[in-house]
């Protein structure tokens, strides 16, 4: 049995192939520090998330927020969130009932929310963000769905 010329090429160009996939996947993982989700997230019982959560924003730090966002058939709660210089927000979302989608348009904030489980993102606001955002329901949960909007307001002081 011959190997042709062709083939080592080929061979070697798949092989190439795995290492780069490989090299990216540990440069991902380790210098980027990209991790899959799961692992610690916190589980909440939906009957009792607003109680137990606290819906609203709070300031942690100068420009450091945490918002906690409560999804219902058909609204956020709370569903306007007023910011001032913001510089970081981490918004921790869950559903009393089915699942919804978070997302503030024009931004990289997206994110599914499941009842049952407290799903976390953090914005990294850019400098220039100011104004009014969108943030909607991205993911059809029912009759009233067009309906579950509300408005990120970004206040800049200078
Ligand atoms: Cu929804």
């Amino acid at each position: 049995m011959t190997i042709h010329k062709e083939e080592k090429i080929w061979a070697g160009i798949v092989a190439a192939m795995v290492v780069v996939f490989l090299a990216a996947l540990a440069y991902a993982a380790w210098v980027i520090g990209l991790q899959v989700p799961g692992g610690d997230v916190q589980m909440v019982n939906p009957q009792r998330a607003l109680e137990e959560l606290k819906p609203g924003v709070r300031e942690v730090a100068p420009g450091k927020y945490e918002v906690t966002l409560i999804g219902k058939m058909w609204s956020w709660f709370p569903n306007k969130i007023v910011l001032k210089d913001p510089v970081e927000v981490k918004f921790r979302l869950t559903s009393v009932d089915v699942i919804h989608g978070f997302q503030i348009v024009g931004t990289n904030v997206n994110v599914m929310v499941f009842p049952g489980y407290v799903a976390e993102i953090t914005w990294r606001v850019p400098p220039n963000a100011k104004g009014t955002y969108l943030m909607i329901c991205n993911e059809y949960c029912g009759a009233g769905h067009q309906n579950m909007y509300g408005y990120v307001i970004i206040e800049r002081s200078s």
